[in-house]
């Protein structure tokens, strides 16, 4: 097995990674191998947080904490929930920046003051306002969005109360969420509340630390997520299932290539929009190619794959190697989870990098910033530059001849509406399903690749035994894209992978066995499924109650930590594999993975072998399953007319 190989289980992105060894391009594998991760920061025992240090408190190779505290005295305790706090933080913020941009040009839409924007699910647009306790009567949908949008704005900068979102959430986790004080108040303020409390001298307990932590992650959860989430449906319409392709062969030789990576789906919603453009179609033609082909990378990829089936070139371990190729002329980046080694490859061709958003530029990267009031002429203009860019190609192209179909947009709506039909849209199926065990229980499997594993493997190998072992999977980010290159994505999969349960399940439904629910935004359309279910009866009173786990088995960014915060503090007993961030104190580790239980009936599991990390959650399903009495597998018995007597 050459190297290339044994990083990952993906041909194209091998083949490509061949191609840089051979010309000596630099990209995160090759800088992977020079750089080892360092052991201290590993197990977060490094204290940075004042001039004085900084501290470091590892173990010996024994195990023993040679320093017991730093210079200030903080314990090993209190440096790990601190810098694991701030870590929940910046995925928070990550999560609910997005969602301020959102918000903002959601109200300019509806104020008529943003270029190429529309209102274009009303349904949602309803079904939301009503969330946010909003009176619809006699409102037209301009003045419902307005209110709306200044109503979700003020969730940032609220001081008091609760979110509106929580309301959502069964009652009894709304109990437990308010029993522990965790209850979010705004999102900014539990994000501002973290730093302050972690700052030198403040907040020196780690259990007490950690609840804010979960009050932060909450407020990504079920506040800037899941209102990035609603409102980008109504803006760009709610996802219904669509046919699309996966993979670095989406790129074509012979056309204009531009992709659109990054996290925020506005400026990439109006480059669908213009590439259909009649002049931008002619300028296409004058260079010589035969069209523009839009493809997208990361979670933007999703957002545009399951509103309109455009191509996804790939998830985040293949960004740089999509400019490896030679056929990109223009990859836009916005904000999250783009590196910056993709200025350094892109020099090595024609390919022009451009920076879109105001929070994010990166040096030698040309920057067209992105606002609203013109979006569309941005966007025309962003496509003109690559068109003009197309001759310009200097090497040899190499795309490789791989990519498959999938299909993606398994909105909460969607699913509902598939289970039920249209008249009596339900997850009454599907509970039914799970109680009469031919589904055992339901998965989320998400989250990011991470160089330090073998790209995409982990992904492959949790979600096969998941299913083979009739678990439904919901996936969302780069672990959904994992799944659309390994032909986990279509229908025809149940049959090949699915245990026989689950298999009869997706064959009458007509649905995979791996259900792409978009972004990692979109976990929150993970948290409204999970509670639909609860609802729909017979599965418990709560999250907790559910035979359902979550997983990120290749998780890299502070996104994923947040997001895994927010699946425990809702009740999931969620798994994650590469490293753990706070191996450093047993007893912060202890709290997170033991007593959270007795708190918040969800904890954290860590595990690195993906297949072991299935068989916890299978575990773990079971072990609800049986708490509810669903654990035998009902036999179908004819009732003869002594026995219905019988029943009275
Ligand atoms: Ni989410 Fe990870 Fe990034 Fe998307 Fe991919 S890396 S935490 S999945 S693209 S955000």
């Amino acid at each position: 097995m050459s190297n290339e190989q044994a990083r990952s289980i993906d041909k194209a992105t091998v083949e490509l990674l061949e191609k840089a060894r051979k010309e000596e391009i630099s990209t995160v594998f090759s800088r992977a191998d020079r750089i080892k991760p360092c052991p201290i920061g590993a197990e977060d025992s490094c204290c940075k947080v004042c001039a004085m240090g900084p501290c470091r408190l590892p173990r010996s190779k024994k195990g023993e904490q040679q320093e017991r505290t730093g210079v200030c005295g903080a314990t090993i305790d209190t440096i790990v929930a601190r810098n694991f706090a701030r870590k929940v933080a910046a995925g928070t913020a990550s999560h609910s920046d997005h969602a301020r941009e959102v918000v903002e040009t959601f109200l300019k839409t509806a104020r008529g003051e943003a270029q190429g924007f529309a209102i274009k699910d009303e349904v949602k647009l309803l079904e939301v306002a009503l969330d946010f306790g909003i009176d619809i009567e006699g409102k037209d949908a301009t003045a419902i969005a307005t209110e709306l949008g200044e109503k979700a704005l003020n969730e940032f900068g609220r001081q008091h109360g609760e979110l509106a979102y929580t309301k959502k959430a069964p009652l009894k986790r709304q109990e437990i969420w308010r029993k522990y004080g965790v209850m979010p108040r705004g999102i900014d303020r539990e994000v501002v509340e973290i730093m302050h409390r972690t700052h030198m001298g403040v907040d020196q307990d780690y259990r007490h630390i950690l609840l804010q932590t979960t009050r932060c992650a909450l407020a990504d959860g079920w506040g800037g997520s899941m209102i990035s989430t609603d409102l980008q449906d109504i803006m760009f319409g709610t996802p219904v299932p669509v046919l699309g392709s996966i993979n670095l062969g989406v790129l074509k030789e012979d056309q204009v290539n531009v992709i659109v990576h990054g996290h925020e789906p506005l400026l990439p919603e109006l480059l669908v929009v213009a590439s259909r453009d009649p002049e931008i179609k002619k300028l296409t033609e004058e260079v010589g190619a035969k069209g523009v082909n839009l493809a997208g990378m990361c979670c933007s990829a999703n957002e545009v794959l399951m509103r309109h089936g455009i191509p996804c070139a790939g998830n985040f371990l293949q960004q740089e190697l999509a400019l490896v190729t030679g056929a990109v002329e223009v990859m836009t980046v916005d904000v999250q989870c783009q590196m910056q080694g993709l200025q350094g490859v892109a020099e090595c061709f024609h390919t022009k990098l451009i920076t879109t958003s105001d929070r994010a530029m990166i040096e030698g990267a040309t920057h067209i910033e992105f606002h609203p009031e013109k979006g569309l002429e941005t966007a025309k203009q962003i496509l003109k530059m690559a068109i003009e860019n197309y001759p310009k190609r200097r090497h040899a192209v190499y795309i490789p001849d791989h990519s498959r179909d999938i299909v993606a947009g398994f909105s909460h709506e969607t699913i509902n509406y598939l289970l039920g039909g249209l008249f009596r849209a339900s997850y009454r199926p599907l509970n039914d399903n799970i109680i009469n065990g031919r589904i055992r229980g339901v998965a989320g499997v998400v989250g990011c690749n991470n160089v330090r594993t073998v790209h995409d493997s982990a992904h492959i190998a949790m979600i096969r035994e998941l299913i083979k072992n009739d678990v439904l999977v919901l996936t969302t980010g780069c672990a959904a894209m994992a799944c659309g290159k390994a032909g986990l994505l279509t229908p025809e999969a149940a049959r090949e992978y699915a245990g026989s349960g689950l298999a009869e399940v997706c064959e009458a439904v007509g649905i995979p066995p791996v259900l792409h629910m978009g972004a990692c935004v979109d976990n929150s359309r993970i948290l409204v499924a999970a509670t639909a279910m609860v609802k729909e009866g017979g599965l418990g009173d709560d999250i907790s109650d559910l035979p359902a786990a979550g997983a990120a088995p290749e998780w890299m960014s502070e996104k994923a930590l947040a997001i895994g915060q927010y699946f425990v503090a809702s009740g999931i007993f969620t798994i994650f594999g590469t490293t753990w961030p706070t191996v450093g104190s047993e007893n912060v580790t202890r709290h997170l993975f033991e007593e959270f239980e007795g708190m918040f009936k969800g904890t954290w599991a860590y595990e690195q072998d993906p297949v072991k990390g299935a068989r916890l959650m299978i575990d773990h399903i079971d072990k609800k399953r049986k708490a509810l009495g669903i654990d035998k597998a009902g036999e179908r018995v004819l009732f003869d007319m002594a026995m219905r007597r019988a029943l009275g």
